[in-house]
């Protein structure tokens, strides 16, 4: 439902190492999210101007202590995205786009992040688009509904580049996703040694 891709095979491969949960959160817990973050993000500009990012029309933060209902949010993302005992990355990244906002093709660095990525979608719907780092006809299209879960693992996060697509083509499956305004809050966890040590 979710999911779209070039091949139902591929979609089935990588279907233990993507999931979209939809309904993840609820309006209410969207809206104490938002209001936590808020006053932060509205002092900062977008940032439109750096050609060379990875993100453009974008402002971000980090957060490490939440209010109670927020942190039961994450809790709750924590248990169903991680496996147990494995340590996170402390701060969890807030990363505000513009409606005219979009995030190029990129992988989340090896060095800092581990295995698994997840994040929350608000404020709206938009389109995530995988691609494979070494063949390009091998893609997966994710329809993130704005309450939903997304979570990326092993290969999806380690051989496919990532990306969310600007407005003017956010299609998912021939239809149109309107892109607004979309805050993502986004947990990963720590690189365990032994991936360290491969790279
Ligand atoms: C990243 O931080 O690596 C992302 O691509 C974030 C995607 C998102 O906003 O959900």
């Amino acid at each position: 439902h979710y999911v779209d891709g070039s091949s139902r095979d591929l979609i089935q491969r990588l279907s233990t190492q993507v999931e979209v949960r939809t309904q993840f959160i609820s309006k209410e817990e969207e809206c104490a999210l938002f209001q936590e973050l808020e006053p932060g993000l509205k002092r900062k500009r977008y940032q439109f101007d750096h050609w060379d990012d990875a993100i453009h029309g974008y402002r971000e933060t980090e957060r490490g202590t939440w209010g109670s209902v927020c942190e039961g949010v994450l809790r709750r993302v924590k248990s169903v995205a991680f496996p147990e005992g494995s340590p996170l990355l402390g701060p969890v990244h807030v990363l505000d786009l513009d409606k005219a906002g979009f995030i190029k093709p990129h992988i989340d660095s090896i060095k800092f992040c581990g295995n698994t990525i997840a994040g929350l979608s608000l404020l709206s719907d938009s389109v995530m688009r995988l691609v494979k780092e070494d063949d390009a006809h091998q893609w997966l299209d994710l329809f993130l509904p704005r309450y939903s879960l997304y979570i990326l693992r092993d290969t999806a996060r380690y051989g496919f580049t990532h990306e969310i697509l600007k407005d003017e083509q956010s299609v998912f499956r021939g239809s149109r996703v309107p892109r607004e305004r979309r805050i993502s809050v986004i947990c990963r966890n720590l690189p365990t040694e032994k991936q360290e040590t491969c790279q």
